[in-house]
């Protein structure tokens, strides 16, 4: 028995598991608090609905489970392909379009010997449970239905299988093009080839494998496929007409059904499983918790882009006065600059994200980096003007008076604008801190792909996943 397994996939789902978790902690513990300290129904009930996706999301890696699902057009055999792979039975199939009308999950444990290209293939997969997800057909369901319910499985799917059971017609073309975007390994797998004499087989699958050299437009599309993601089955070959001649001389015509040829797919997913799936399941779990963080984030952004306002606000005020009001040099800048300081805090609490010590450092040497050029602009002119403003207030005429008021309504003026420089830039910060951090998705997304092996599938797509 062959047994190939990067070592690293263990590791990538361990990094994925923490990475997740500490996801799942830090967002209850908003909630927990935004529920205590400004409470916001419509906002709470997103995040409940986000954090227990995400909690599924564990549990499928905790349970190392990885789901297949099978797309494709109306009868392409797609329930068929699921019931030779199970080796029965289990699903409804039939000629009339339309008989699968619902998702369907279904358990498999793959069994046998299976050999592929002369090597004996482990049934035995590094993921402990796999999962196949029956899908009606594709034209089938309304456009926007049939839109969101493949979105929604394929975003929940480690790999996918689409079947065809010919030519790709224009509408199957566009629904693989719809799938490769949701950036999922995929396996495109001529079924029914039973039904073609060798030549016209060979025809159909050189037009398949001229995908190879199509490249989609956009940035989520890249090389459709690969040959060697092409597998030619049938699922389920039509009964052929068999004379049975009796010895007492009679002759009567029978039909027989024959077995599913299935096994090359089989040992292509039991392959790319026993290679990669933890790193699958890794990335998948990954990508989902990146999605979800920024849902989360939009929309407390969104619900608290009042308040941020109106705090950012609050603080130029303050910022202003207490710069124009303070006649020491100096002192009067530091004030400014702990108005600021407070101001990020401020903000980084009514958002309530979950700043680790690390992440509030990074934040605020960002913000005083991107900020150089105006927090030098605003350094500099209060030197100038708090140089002067001191001078005004030391002279003891009237028109010295008039002078400090001039100049400390200019700095305050600056100071004010700085305020609001600084309250902008930790504000949009503050936004993207859910991918901050090296246990954010994205970090660890990156790390894994580091790590990816060539000749895999995974590798393959890497380009897209991040
Ligand atoms: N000749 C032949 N027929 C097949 C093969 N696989 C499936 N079929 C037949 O194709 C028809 C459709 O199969 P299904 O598995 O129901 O197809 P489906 O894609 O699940 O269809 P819907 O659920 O209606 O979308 C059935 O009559 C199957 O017996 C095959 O390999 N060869
Ligand atoms: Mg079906």
């Amino acid at each position: 028995m062959t047994e190939s397994r990067p070592p690293a996939s263990a590791s990538h789902l361990n990094r994925a598991r923490a990475s997740l978790r500490q996801t799942v902690v830090s967002y209850s513990q908003h909630l927990r608090s935004a529920k205590k300290r400004m409470p916001n129904p419509r906002l709470e009930a997103e995040l409940e609905a986000e954090l227990a996706q995400l909690t599924t999301t564990l549990a499928k890696i905790d349970g190392n489970v990885v789901r297949l699902a099978v797309f494709g057009l109306v009868s392409r055999g797609k329930s068929a392909v699921i019931n030779a792979l199970l080796g029965e039975d289990l699903l409804e199939t039939g000629p009339i379009n339309g008989i699968t009308q619902k998702p369907r999950v279904i358990e498999w444990q793959p069994g046998g010997k299976l050999v592929e290209s002369g090597t004996i293939v482990t049934t035995n997969v590094a993921t402990a449970q796999i999962e196949l997800i029956d899908t009606p057909g594709l034209d089938e369901i309304d456009g926007k239905d049939r839109a969101e319910m493949a979105r929604d499985v394929a975003a929940r799917s480690d790999l996918i299988l689409f079947v065809v059971s010919g030519d790709l017609t224009r509408t199957e073309f566009k629904a693989l093009c719809e799938l490769r975007s949701a950036q999922k390994p995929l396996i495109l797998v001529f079924n029914k080839i039973d039904l073609y004499p060798d030549r016209q087989r060979n025809e159909i699958y050189e037009s398949l494998a001229s995908l190879e050299s199509f490249i989609g437009e956009g940035n989520a599309l890249r090389q459709m496929l690969s040959k060697d993601e092409i597998v030619l089955i049938a699922a389920n070959p039509s009964p052929i007409k068999v004379r049975i001649e009796r010895p007492d001389g009679t002759v009567s015509f029978e039909w027989e059904k024959l077995p599913p040829q299935i096994d090359e797919l089989k040992a292509k997913i039991l392959t790319i499983l026993n290679q990669e799936g933890r790193s699958l399941l890794a990335l998948n779990a990954l990508t989902q918790a990146r999605s979800a963080e920024e849902r989360m984030v939009e929309n407390i952004v969104t619900a608290r882009s009042a308040e941020a306002d109106a705090l950012i606000w609050k603080f130029v005020r303050l910022k202003s006065i207490a710069v124009a009001a303070n006649p020491i040099p100096g002192l009067d800048w530091i004030g400014g600059t702990i108005t600021d300081l407070l101001m990020i805090r401020a903000l980084a609490e009514l958002y309530g994200f979950p700043l680790t010590r690390y992440e509030a450092g990074r934040l605020l040497t960002a913000i005083v980096g991107s900020s150089l050029g105006m927090l030098v602009g605003e350094v500099a002119s209060s030197i100038v003007l708090s140089a002067g403003k001191a001078v005004s207030a030391l002279s003891s005429d009237n028109p010295g008076l008039g002078a400090y008021a001039g100049v400390a309504a200019v700095q305050a003026g600056v100071a004010g604008y700085g305020a609001y420089a600084v309250g902008r830039a930790a504000q949009v910060y503050l936004e993207r801190g859910c991918t901050w951090g090296d246990q954010g998705a994205n970090t660890v997304i990156q790390e894994v792909l580091n790590q990816i092996e060539p000749n895999t599938i995974l590798w393959r797509i890497r380009s897209e996943l991040f």
